[in-house]
């Protein structure tokens, strides 16, 4: 099958459906130059306040103007930024802003050109033949929109006509759970709270989300282990630790406040441990982005220490081998008093350690035992150690047993639950977290199903509901009919795109809450709605005044966030005005106030600190400077496992590390100019690439082997869990420090390798670092 039916060449081209032909990607259309450099520059510093000037400046936005929003956030509480999770510095010493942040921000502030007129001038057909970076560059959308078969086109509908199609859609179905309701990890904390009523009044639990392709894996793992599937570290952790391992992140783009951090850590003679395929930016040098000074002197600091290139996939044995060397080293090393006080499944652990030999263990990670037992010196060398990691450990299928790993590593020394020490997953999206704390979850425990149940009188349905990947599979079965999404791109961030955009055509009925048009609006089902919302940079006014909304960051702090712009449209309504409208519309007979609480989010607030542990008083503790903090009883050495212990994980070591027939693994990671899908430009700055997404990063001796040479134009064949196989044609070859048989190449151009069957039987994640290929040199070309 081809990547594509409808929207036929332009798409296909773009995927590298189309053989012999140079594939584009889906940033702005290439022109044709491309280059490679090597990148020895600091992170952050120059390049990144000339590539914020560039940005700028097509988006007509004075730097002043921007920076201007940023203080305000700092002073009296303005908007938190909707980029990613990282926390803001709870002692307000640091501009929080950088680069990509401001990327973000700015794309936020488009102008609303993706109107009526726009949709009148446009047939969905015509639109799909753009690239998604166009798509996007349309600007902000600015009414609701309906689209019409007779047409082919978006054309407006009043928000009560839309409400009114939701609620015939989903009258028409047999049950409930022929409706699923995804979120993306923006979504505020008060919008999630009254979509998860919503969804549950009206009786599913079918609430997929981003998480299920992102941190999924650290949740379930965490929560087994420790009782929470919550880091348990905070920025004063971070002060205070004296080793800080990164693993599988690319702090440097995807989390560049980060970077401060590890050159303050690094200032404080802190080990600084990377433990990636690629030596990423974030493991050499910064320029401060917050310290002026240094950039007027391009003084910079060193925010790595050690490089362990660890093979794809082989980081739950890196962390056995550090294991077994700590084990090995004698009583003396370990905690003793807090495995004996704290944790349960030690002697079992290491018996287990003791029996996976070294030679499993150096062909697992692929570093060699000296290398290990360095490591492991380090570690035991450190008294205070935060291991943080992020998607090159999840999105495997053994992610869970390698973040139990990681977490048995910290508990042989009782890194947890004290000053400077501690797990820290780096989540992704700003309120990914926050998500799940406030009830999107298709396994919801029982407690909070009690409580919701109880404070809210409704009877939620007990029975899990589907995640992403199994929505997928309904849909494509005909048994989810209804889909509606708060944010996002489904149809892309998604793994098997023909699959998935036959699934979601299925449908009787797909709605999306959205900001810019993306793929998403054009992949749709029978009949369909487009709902314009707010962003987080804009005035919410409702009846009781101007609202604000709240978030959780990636380290439990709550924090209250309030638009500064005028919104982009008048039509535009807040997310919790949405979902309001829809549940009153879908629910008549609801005892729900969504009115009042779409009137004033403080009612919400109050809600919710009554259903959620750890939200008494949340209305004045979010108002607080900087919020507040979640309480996380693992933070205080409370582990409320079935053991009330901590748990040792005792899972066998992945057995699939050779891929064979001299293929090779692919993983595929963003570049520095994109968030998830939406990219900002062809470039990645900090691996040297200018001009090209669809390449393929390969180690240079298998490049040689195979006879390609920089830049050809290769073929790659993925093969499946299931036996299937899929390709993509016309990308090339970039020479790159990666480990053998390893090989990198861009979300979301690559999830069409991805079969709709590659996820993990641990998580349900798609497996979308862990693909197996064969790359060809292209010969007729
Ligand atoms: N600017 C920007 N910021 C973002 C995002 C964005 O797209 N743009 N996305 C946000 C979201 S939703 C998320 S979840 C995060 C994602 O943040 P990251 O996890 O940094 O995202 P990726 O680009 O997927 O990078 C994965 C990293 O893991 C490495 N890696 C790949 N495979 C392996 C492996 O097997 N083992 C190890 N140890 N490493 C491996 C890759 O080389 C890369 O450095 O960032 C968030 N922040
Ligand atoms: N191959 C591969 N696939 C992956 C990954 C990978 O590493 N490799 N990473 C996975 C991960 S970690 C994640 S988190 C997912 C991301 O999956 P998603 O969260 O679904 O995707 P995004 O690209 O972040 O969504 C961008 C869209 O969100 C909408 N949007 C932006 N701001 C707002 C807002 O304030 N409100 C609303 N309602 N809408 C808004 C806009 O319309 C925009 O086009 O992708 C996953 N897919
Ligand atoms: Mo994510």
């Amino acid at each position: 099958m081809s990547p594509t039916d409808r929207t036929g060449d332009a798409e296909r081209r773009m995927l590298g459906g189309a053989p012999g032909e140079q594939a584009l990607g889906r940033g702005p259309a290439p022109g044709g130059e491309y280059s490679r450099h090597e990148y020895d520059h600091p992170a952050a510093g120059w390049g990144a306040a000339r590539s914020v000037a560039e940005v700028l400046r097509r988006a007509g936005e004075p730097v002043e103007g921007v920076r201007a929003l940023f203080v305000m956030n700092q002073e009296n509480g303005g908007f938190d930024c909707p980029g990613c999770a990282w926390p803001d510095d709870p002692d307000g010493l640091h501009l929080d802003i950088c680069e990509n942040g401001v990327k973000h921000v700015t794309w936020e502030l488009a102008e609303p050109k993706a109107d009526a007129g726009f949709f009148g001038a446009h047939t969905v057909t015509e639109l799909a033949g753009w690239t998604d970076y166009d798509l996007e560059a349309a600007g902000r959308l600015a009414e609701p929109l309906s689209y019409n078969p007779a047409t082919d086109r978006y054309e407006p509908i009043s928000w009560d006509d839309a409400f009114a199609m939701v609620d015939t859609e989903l009258r028409a179905l047999e049950n409930p759970n022929q409706a699923s309701f995804y979120t993306s990890g923006r979504l505020s904390n008060e919008a999630t709270f009254l979509y998860q009523l919503w969804v549950r009044e009206f009786g599913t639990n079918n609430l997929p989300d981003c998480s299920n392709m992102c941190h999924e894996a650290s949740g379930r793992a965490m929560t087994t282990a420790l009782g929470s599937g919550k880091g348990t570290v905070d920025l004063h952790d971070w002060r205070a630790a004296d080793a800080i391992w990164v693993m599988g992140d690319n702090a440097a783009s995807n989390a560049p406040r980060m970077l401060t951090w590890l050159a303050e850590a690094d200032r404080r003679g802190a080990a600084l441990v990377h433990i990636n395929p690629l030596i990423e930016a974030a493991s050499r040098r910064t320029i401060v982005p917050h310290e002026f000074a240094d950039m007027a002197t391009f003084h910079t600091t060193r925010t790595g220490t050690r490089n362990v290139q660890v093979r794809i996939g082989g980081d739950m044995a890196l962390m056995r081998g550090v294991a077994k060397a700590v084990l090995e080293a004698g009583p003396g090393v370990l905690d003793e008093e807090f495995i004996e006080r704290h944790t349960s499944g030690f002697d079992e652990y290491r018996a287990l350690v003791a029996a996976t030999p070294w030679a499993d263990i150096v062909e697992g990670s692929g570093i060699d035992e000296p290398a290990i037992r360095a490591l492991a010196d380090s570690y035991v060398a450190s008294e205070r150690v935060i291991i943080a990691w992020c998607l090159g450990v999840t999105q495997h299928e053994h992610g869970v047993d390698t973040v139990g790993e990681i977490v048995n590593v910290l508990l042989l020394r009782g890194n947890i639950g004290r000053e400077g020490a501690g797990p820290c997953p780096v989540r992704g999206h700003s309120n990914v977290q926050g998500n799940r704390t406030c009830g999107i979850d298709h396994r919801p425990a029982r407690e909070f199903l009690d409580r919701l149940g109880e404070v809210c009188g409704i009877d939620p349905p007990r029975a899990h509901g589907l995640g992403t990947v199994p929505t997928i599979e309904a849909m494509h079965r005909g048994d989810v009919k209804v889909f509606v999404a708060l944010g996002g791109n489904f149809a892309l961030a998604t793994p098997d795109q023909p699959y998935t955009y036959e699934a979601l055509r299925n449908c009787e009925l797909t709605v999306q809450v959205s900001t810019k048009l993306n793929r998403s609006h054009l992949v749709h089902g029978k009949r369909a709605l487009i709902l314009p919302c707010l962003g987080r940079t804009e005035k919410d006014r409702q009846a009781a005044g101007e609202q604000g909304i709240t978030v959780e960051d990636a380290m439990s702090m709550v924090h209250i966030s309030f638009g500064m712009k005028e919104p982009a449209s008048r039509q535009l309504r807040s997310e919790c005005a949405i979902l309001a409208g829809l549940a009153k519309a879908t629910l008549p007979d609801s005892n729900t106030p969504w009115q009042e609480y779409a009137d004033d989010y403080d009612r919400i607030r109050d809600t919710m600190a009554e259903v959620l542990e750890g939200f008494d008083d949340f209305n004045t503790r979010a108002r607080q400077p900087h919020g507040f903090r979640v309480h996380q009883p693992a933070r205080e050495r409370v582990f409320q496992t079935s053991s009330g212990r901590a748990e040792f994980s005792l899972a066998a070591l992945p057995g699939d590390l050779d891929p064979g027939h001299g293929r090779f693994i692919l993983t595929t990671i963003r570049s520095h100019d994109q968030f998830n899908t939406t990219v900002y430009s062809n470039d990645d700055r900090y691996r040297g690439l200018k001009g090209l997404r669809t390449v393929i990063f390969m180690n240079e001796d298998d490049m040689r082997a195979r006879g390609i040479d920089e830049f050809d134009l290769i073929d790659v064949t993925s093969f499946s869990k299931d036996g299937s196989e899929r390709a993509v044609h016309g990308y090339r070859a970039v020479s790159y420090e990666i480990p053998p048989g390893c090989t990198a190449g861009y979300m979301p151009e690559l999830n069409v390798l991805c079969g709709i069957a590659d996820f993990s039987t641990q998580s349900e994640q798609p497996v979308t670092k862990h693909l197996i290929v064969e790359i060809n040199r292209h010969t007729t070309s």
